[in-house]
Formats: structure tokens, sequence, C-alpha cells
């Protein structure tokens, strides 16, 4: 067994009631990043995703086409799945809330909540919204002109009552409290934290977890006539996966886990999640960490791309790795954010055609030409020279704490530091002005670019995982070296390089002039 620290993540798993749009891809993208940076940084990750499959939404949209739920589940599970793979994800799962292994799980975790005299049989009645799959307070609630009730976000609220199955949640109160209090990480960013701290002081309702209404849920154990409510189902996917309630599985060292969600869902995560997990006994969770909104500005996206909120055809227009970047470097991560047709081309082409791409090419194709396709000499570096490998580890360093803290675009901007550093330096040393005058200092200097090159390549794969991988590829850097404890490692002086070819394309614009 290895003894490597375990790092388990998550993605909220995604409605099939519909296809993917650029909010998934943006979130499936981000865990990603933080699953890969892991594992480059020598982690034992497991990485999930998937798909939640069951509520009355999809029985409705489903009956609306004409089909069973399962085969509009089986149908837009198999597209989500489509997506994660086109986004370049490294999931080891696909979970499907429609499992076997899902329905033994969340029968059981409901078993434990009821043993444990947290669960009991009552009444409900309250304005349901069927789009957004919970209950509103009638005080939540607004009566349009048209004389349709809907709820804050716009969709209709129909009166539902109903034999319902409650959770004790009032009970959890100041549980919840005290974790948010002891452990200030939990939520992050602090400002998700402090909304769900206030909504838990505000006093918290018992929630009615089971539904008699319809019929496409998971049965609770021992009543047939109900199905739980889909949240609970829906929550309990980050065990299953893990191998819940098979305790002596070898995926449950991985639990607890860090959860990547967005900012619509957190209440959800932070409050009952783990009231439901205190209930059973089962550890909580380690983080929940909830990014921002993306929203589409400008309508010259539309024009020149298409339907660009396809994340499909986002990938098309500008390549995965460009998107990857794009999305992680532009937008604070917590924070919402908008895209837009220039500033993915602006990013595309001032920071990787004209930055990191640019500095590969240009120190690569001198060697190329100058030092005979070879990792130049090194025996005579400079101060200078090791002043640059020197920025590296307070870099990775940097980086480090920020994945830590899933500040993303941080680590990412401290890795381009590297890039705008090694600019100035070859700017500075003027190699080409070397060839001339003193060869040998110029290819020590191009040896210090090539080598700079390549720990910037190391650290740019979990974001641009292809884009690493051909860097390195261009220096002869062996698979077994690619890992973040390889940044030290220098190039070796004399390694036949294969033939220098660009890695990041600029972006030029199709101009529609037919
Ligand atoms: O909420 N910008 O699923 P879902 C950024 N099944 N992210 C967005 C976004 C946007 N415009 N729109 C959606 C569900 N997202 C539940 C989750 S988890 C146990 C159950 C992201 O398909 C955001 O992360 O409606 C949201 O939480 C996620 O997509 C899933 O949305």
């Amino acid at each position: 067994m290895s003894a490597k620290e375990r790092f388990y993540i998550t993605t909220p798993i995604f409605y099939p009631n519909g296809v993917p749009h650029i909010g998934h891809a943006y979130t499936a993208i981000a865990t990603d990043v933080l699953a890969r940076f892991a594992r480059h940084d020598g982690k034992d990750v497991l990485f999930l995703t998937g798909t939640d499959e069951h509520g009355q939404k999809m029985q409705q949209t489903a009956e609306k086409e004409g089909i069973k739920p399962i085969e509009l589940a089986d149908r837009n599970a198999a597209v989500f799945q489509c997506m994660v793979e086109a986004l370049g994800c490294s999931n080891d799962d696909f979970i499907r809330t429609t499992e076997e292994r899902h329905k033994r799980s969340v029968q059981e975790l409901w078993r434990r909540m009821e043993a444990n005299g947290d669960i009991y049989l009552g009444k409900y009645g309250g304005w349901y919204s069927v789009r957004q799959e919970a209950y509103f307070d009638e005080s939540e609630t607004t009566v349009g002109e048209d004389g349709v009730r809907r709820e804050p976000l716009g969709s209709e609220v129909e009166w539902v009552e109903e034999e319902s199955y409650y959770f004790r949640l009032s009970a959890y109160g100041d549980r919840l409290l005290e974790l948010y209090d002891k452990n200030p990480d939990f939520v992050l960013p602090a400002e998700r934290r402090n909304e769900v701290a206030s909504f838990v002081k505000s006093g918290l309702k018992d929630l009615s977890i089971s539904r008699t209404t319809f019929d496409w849920g998971i049965p609770v154990p021992g009543n047939d006539a109900h199905v739980m409510y889909v949240w609970v189902d829906a929550l309990t996917n980050y065990i299953t996966a893990a191998g819940f309630p098979d305790e002596n599985a070898e995926r449950w060292a991985y639990w607890p886990a860090t959860h990547i969600i967005g900012k619509d869902i957190v209440r959800f995560h932070a409050v009952y999640w783990p009231a439901f997990l205190m209930s059973a006994g089962v550890e909580l969770p380690k983080r929940v960490f909830a990014h921002g909104f993306l929203f589409n500005k400008g309508e010259k996206m539309s024009k020149s791309v298409g339907n660009v909120v396809d994340p499909f055809a986002l990938i098309d227009a500008y390549g995965l790795d460009p998107v990857r970047y794009f999305f992680m470097r532009e937008v604070p991560f917590g924070n919402d954010g908008s895209y837009s047709h220039e500033a993915i081309v602006n990013r595309i082409n001032a920071d990787l055609a004209n930055g990191l791409g640019n500095l590969a090419q240009r120190s690569l194709s001198m060697i190329a030409k100058h030092c005979d396709g070879k990792v130049p000499d090194n025996s005579r570096l400079t101060e200078d020279d090791r002043a640059l490998f020197g920025k590296t580890e307070g870099i990775l360093k940097d980086a480090r704490d920020a994945m830590g803290r899933q500040a993303i675009h941080r680590a990412l901007e401290s890795i381009f530091t590297l890039v705008a550093d090694a600019d100035r330096y070859i700017d500075a040393q003027a190699p080409w002005a070397l060839r001339k005058t003193d060869p040998e200092r110029m290819a020590t200097v191009l040896y210090t670019v090539a080598e700079t090159v390549r720990r910037i390549a190391i650290m740019v794969q979990p974001f641009m995982p292809a884009s690493g991988e051909r860097l390195l590829n261009l220096l002869a850097v062996g698979e077994g070296a690619r890992d973040f404890a390889s940044i030290d490692r220098m190039l070796v002086s004399g390694t036949e390089l294969p033939a220098p070819v660009g890695v990041f394309p600029r972006y030029v614009e199709k101009t529609d002039a037919a």
C-alpha cells in the first residue's frame, strides 16, 4: 500500500434533465484542475463526478417527451459523460444515482438517521417549485399580474400537501454553528460561510425528506409509498462512491471529501449534508467550496461561434486547453465572472501564444538551429541564470498554498510570473546577439530558458494537460520526471531534442467575408 496522502474531490452531480451548459463545464474543469494538481503533487487522488437522476423534474420532463425517466437519464447521462471526457477530466468514477450501489447506500444512511431518532412521519403542506425541486415559505413567494404564484427565482409554485417524513434539522443548529466556528474553512469563500452561518442562526426548521406525489426516486426503507427527497438521495452520492456503507471498502479511506459546488447549492451542502452525516454518525466533509456563476457578456460571442453556452462548441472554437486556461485564469475562483469572445481571444493570444508559447518556441528553435538540436551545455551557469531557477521554489509553494484554498486563479497567476521573468531574462541576455560574440554564453542562456520552460511546463500540466505534455515532450522529459517532486531535476546537457513545433497557436479571427 502506498503511504501517499489521500485526497478526495467531487463535482456537484449534474441534473440530466437537459444537456450540459457552460456552468457544468466550469465546475468540472475547476475540479479536474484541483484533482490533477494534487496528483502531480504526489497525492493519492479520488476524483468523482456524475449525474443526479431522480426527482419530479426528471419524471415530468420524461413524461413530456413520452419516454420513461430512466430513458431520459440514460440518454443525457451519456452526454454528461461525453462532456467530462471532452473537457479532459481525469475523474476516477462517474456515479449515477440510479445505480444499485447508490440505492443501497442512501437507504442505509436513512436507516441510520432513523435509528438515531431524527426521522419522523408528519404532514407537509407548502408551495412547491418543480423547477427548483424545493418547497418555499408563503412569504418567499409572490403572485404576479397573471395570477401565477412564483418563488424568488421566478419559477411557478403549486400548493402541495402530503404525508411526509421529516428530518429533525431543527436539532442541529448549534452543532452546525459550532462546526463553522471551530472549522472556519469548512465553507469557503468566507462570504459564503457567513451567509450559511446567518441562515442557521436565524433558526432551522425540520426538513421534509420524502414525497408521495410521484415515484421516480429511491423508496423509503419500510414504506414504499414514499420516495426520498431528491437532495437526500443526491448528496449521498459522495459517500456511495467511497464505498458506503462498507466502511472496510478500500475507497472508504478517501473519505472525507472536498466538495466543489456552485454558489446556488451551498445550503444543501453546508447545512443539510453535514446534519445528515452527524445524525448518521459519519465523518463530515473536509470542505465545501462554492464558486461563482458565469455570465455570457457581449453579443459578438454568439455571432462568431454560434451557441457558445454549449461546452462542446466552446472547445471546438478555441481548443480545450485555452478554454480551461481562460476560465481558471480570468475568473477569480469563488467570484462571479463573465466571458466573451474578446476576453477569450485576448487571453489566448497574450498569455498563451505571445507568452508561454513564444518563450518555448523561440528558445527551442534557436537550440535546434544553433546547438545541434541538443540540450545545451550547462557547465557555466551564472548567478543570473541560477536566480531564475531559484524563483521556482517560491512559485511552487505559492501555487500549492493557493490550490489548498482553491484559489486556482492565484496559482496560475503565480506560475505565469515565471513566464514574464523568463521573457525579461531572455531580452536582457539577448542570445541572438551572443551567437556572434559569445556562442558559449548563448548556449548557457538557451539552456537556462529551456530549463525554465521545463519548470513552467511541469506546473501548468494540471491546468492545460495536453499542452504541458507537449512542452515536456519537446524537452525530452521522461514520463517519470513530470511530477512536482521532479521540479529541481535539471535538463541533461547533450540530450537530443525533437524538432520544435508551436504549442500555443494564435487565435486568428475567422472572417465571414464570403
Ligand atoms: O444543482 N455558472 O445540478 P445542476 C457556474 N443536481 N456554474 C454553474 C452555472 C453557471 N451559470 N449553472 C450551473 C444540481 N452551474 C444538483 C446538484 S449535488 C449533490 C446535486 C454549476 O445540473 C453549479 O456548480 O443544476 C451547479 O451547482 C452545478 O452546475 C450543477 O447544476
